[in-house]
């Protein structure tokens, strides 16, 4: 069963003018895309090709050694922007329901000081990567990953994330990270990652 690249949850001009449907195009009909198609290639013919992109991602270490780097990097990269499309929506933001409210609460003081961790962990991350909010243990926290890393394989319960690639958003902003980092307060998905939380 080859991996396939997941319809998007929203029409490609839903999220503007925060995020312009170029970006989009872009974003999902060229590097998501990619992403897939690549996995596909690496898998195709061989014991991995039955593995879904959890067991691909959490099942690094036994990866066979020539593959490893490019079958976790891409897998991953699928699933993180699989993440990242279900993370926003059109008319989002604003604050998270009860449950996760409180949470944030108890975990980061009140939701004020969450927003700026979050959006300054995203402005801040050297090079590509991405900010996340997660549940570790008992408690929610803020951490970014590089390139193609993800908190799926650190153990780590991915609640919301933002893509810090340049490519998320050097179509729509150019070089600046934190405009498009306060735009995507505006379209994040609340019951998305309350569903998370679970
Ligand atoms: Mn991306």
């Amino acid at each position: 069963m080859a991996h396939e690249l997941p319809a998007l949850p929203w029409k490609k001009d839903a999220l503007a003018p925060h995020i312009s449907p170029e970006t989009i195009d872009y974003h999902y009909g060229k590097h998501h895309a990619a992403y897939v198609t690549k996995l596909n290639s690496l898998v195709e013919g061989t014991d991995l090709a039955a593995k879904s992109l959890e067991d691909l991602i959490k099942g690094r270490e036994s990866l066979p050694a020539d593959k490893k780097a490019p079958v976790f990097n891409n897998a991953a990269q699928v699933w993180n922007h699989t993440f990242y499309w279900n993370s926003m929506k059109p008319a989002g933001g604003g604050l998270p329901g009860g449950k996760l409210l409180d949470a944030i609460k108890g975990s980061f003081g009140d939701f004020a000081k969450f927003k700026t961790l979050l959006s300054d962990a995203a402005a801040g991350h050297f090079g590509s990567g991405w900010a996340w909010l997660v549940k570790d243990g008992g408690k929610l926290s803020v951490v970014t990953t590089p390139n193609a890393e993800n908190p799926l394989a650190k153990g780590q319960t991915a609640l919301l994330t933002i893509d810090v690639w340049e490519h998320a958003y050097y179509i729509d902003y150019r070089n600046a990270r934190p405009k498009y980092i306060e735009a995507f307060w505006n379209v994040i998905d609340w019951d998305f990652a309350a569903k998370n939380l679970g």
